[in-house]
């Protein structure tokens, strides 16, 4: 009879406790599309409040320095998964092909024993290669009633993107996957993507408030040429949004400011986009907007009024979308609770580059200015890393690869440029990069932002715009963290100024980096 015990109900419980003892954790990977840090609120800028995702870094680890290393969105995805740098892994700019054949480290955890799931905007064409379950939108998607290829399969699903990412990934974790293995899942959310769609809920959050400008919002570009000759300016003047090449620029009446018809009388696009919305849908973004257009148009502003107004309508929506992301990684945060499985899972918050709020008078990203090299970067992993840990290092997108292949103890491919950070964020070992290379391709394009590429140190800034302009930068972000003032050539920088261009060569030659792949990538886009 003893023995029977111990057969029965003793070794299997000795080795059940083995088991999640050696049990490699799991990995839940949260990336949201163009979430400037400056709008999570635990970096403290005070502008909208991210309990669920401040969370993340109460219980774990804030990342202060988190860059990435080409500022768009599927280049990003493309370096996060393979932990290389854009020219090696040919993904430079949103337009070429991104080559799923090659390793990534979600093949490597699937074939080290892992269940591994991809739901949310990737926008790299093609089926993922790596997952077990995909449930992905096409391309940029869209925030209401999206279209979602599920396996290989389209299926259009109604309600808001943000809240189906949210549950199918739920659905996944709690019904779908094999639960005897661990698991990674990619929850990647469309949103704050332009053009700032809000969930019902939150259509008018923020009416009741007036955001002041950033101070640097009236930047004159002063000696830096390439910053002068961009196309997103949030507040541009009529005669630059008809002047901008292509359509796609400068914010729009219609598709940023949400009019149906403009301050000047014309019908805009913005009525077609309306026709994706239900019904419902429909006449609850109409009884919430129509009020505030209305009023809008009937203060007749101008001038800097009328900028503040546009500012003010960007950035609320834009604030209003990330509500709802917010209230996703709450949800997913409780299931990890309430199952047991916060333990020994890693949660990761992150973005696929940065974002300017206003900051040089501008939406959107891709320069190499701190507002879009940087991204907000928040972990959690209970049992390596202390609640309210603070990271100082040069982080990069391109270490998340090498990272969580690391914690897997799966081996790390020598061809991975990144670096596992696992032994920083513990405070294991403090030893760490002092210089990141960046690079930018994506030109002449949307918001006509001209190639380049450069590298950063803690304190100082060196940027090559090339192609059909040949003008470096240089900033001392101790002394001007805006980069409002290029201090390349000044004779007090003259030997910081060497010390840089040495970086940036030792960083071009120590990825691979050449004057020959940024001409081979300028002929592969020009002649595509
Ligand atoms: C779209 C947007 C741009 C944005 C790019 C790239 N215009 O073209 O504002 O820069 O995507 O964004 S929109 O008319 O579609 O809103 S990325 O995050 O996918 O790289
Ligand atoms: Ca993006």
């Amino acid at each position: 009879m003893k023995k029977l015990i111990l057969f029965v109900f003793i070794l299997p419980f000795l080795y059940s406790c083995e088991q999640n003892k050696s049990q490699p954790p799991n990995i839940v990977f949260i990336m949201s599309d163009d979430h400037a840090f400056q709008a999570v609120s635990a970096y403290g800028h005070g502008l909208n409040n991210t309990p669920n995702i401040d969370r993340i870094a109460q219980e774990g680890a804030l990342f202060n320095k988190g860059f990435v290393t080409n500022s768009i969105c599927a280049p990003s995805r493309a370096v996060m998964l393979t932990g290389k740098h854009s020219f090696i892994n040919g993904k430079v700019d949103n337009i070429q092909d991104f080559n799923w054949e090659q390793p990534n480290f979600a093949k490597d955890l699937q074939g080290a024993g892992y269940q591994t799931a991809m739901v949310g905007k990737i926008h790299l064409r093609g089926l993922p290669q790596g997952f077990d379950y995909s449930a992905v939108l096409p391309g940029q998607g869209h925030y209401y009633n999206p279209d979602f290829i599920i396996n290989g399969v389209k299926e259009r699903i109604q309600g808001y993107v943000t809240s189906i990412t949210t549950q199918l990934s739920l659905d996944w974790l709690k019904n779908k996957r094999d639960k005897n293995k661990p698991f990674l899942l990619l929850y990647h959310q469309k949103a704050p993507h332009r053009n700032w769609q809000s969930e019902e809920k939150y259509l008018t959050l923020f009416d009741d408030k007036t955001f002041d400008f950033p101070e640097n919002f009236f930047d004159d570009y002063k000696d830096r040429p390439a910053a002068a000759a961009q196309e997103m300016l949030i507040a541009a003047t009529e005669e630059q949004i008809a002047a901008a090449h292509g359509k796609g620029g400068h914010g729009r009446w219609g598709h940023d400011f949400k009019f149906l018809i403009d301050p000047y009388g014309r019908e805009t696009r913005f009525n077609k986009e309306l026709e994706r919305y239900t019904p419902k849908q429909k006449a609850a973004w109409l009884n919430a907007y129509t009020p505030k257009n209305e009023a809008m148009k009937a203060s007749k502003l101008e001038g800097k009024d009328l900028a503040l107004w546009k500012f003010n309508r960007y950035l609320k929506d834009y604030l209003r979308t990330i509500q709802s992301v917010d209230d996703g990684v709450g949800e997913v945060l409780n299931y990890l609770d309430e199952t047991g499985l916060a333990e020994n899972t890693i949660v990761v918050y992150t973005s696929d580059q940065g974002f300017y709020l206003g900051e040089h008078g501008w939406f959107d990203k891709r320069f190499m200015y701190e507002e879009s090299l940087r991204t907000p970067i928040l972990m959690r992993y209970p049992k390596e890393i202390k609640p309210g840990t603070q990271i100082n290092q040069m982080i990069q997108n391109l270490d998340f690869a090498p990272t969580f292949l690391d914690y897997a103890g799966v081996a790390i491919p020598k061809e991975m440029q990144g670096e596992s950070f696992r032994k920083v964020v513990s405070k294991e070992n403090s030893e760490w990069r002092d210089a990141i290379y960046y690079t930018y391709y994506e030109y002449p394009s949307v918001h006509m932002v001209k190639r380049h590429n450069g590298v950063r140190t803690d304190r100082y800034k060196l940027i090559h715009f090339y192609y059909d302009i040949d003008v470096w930068e240089m900033y001392d972000l101790e002394k001007d963290p805006a980069e409002m003032n290029n201090i390349y050539n000044e004779p007090a920088y003259a030997e910081i100024q060497e010390m840089m261009h040495k970086r940036y060569d030792e960083m071009r030659e120590k990825y691979g980096d050449s004057d020959a792949l940024d001409k081979q990538f300028i002929d592969s886009y020009v002649n595509r």
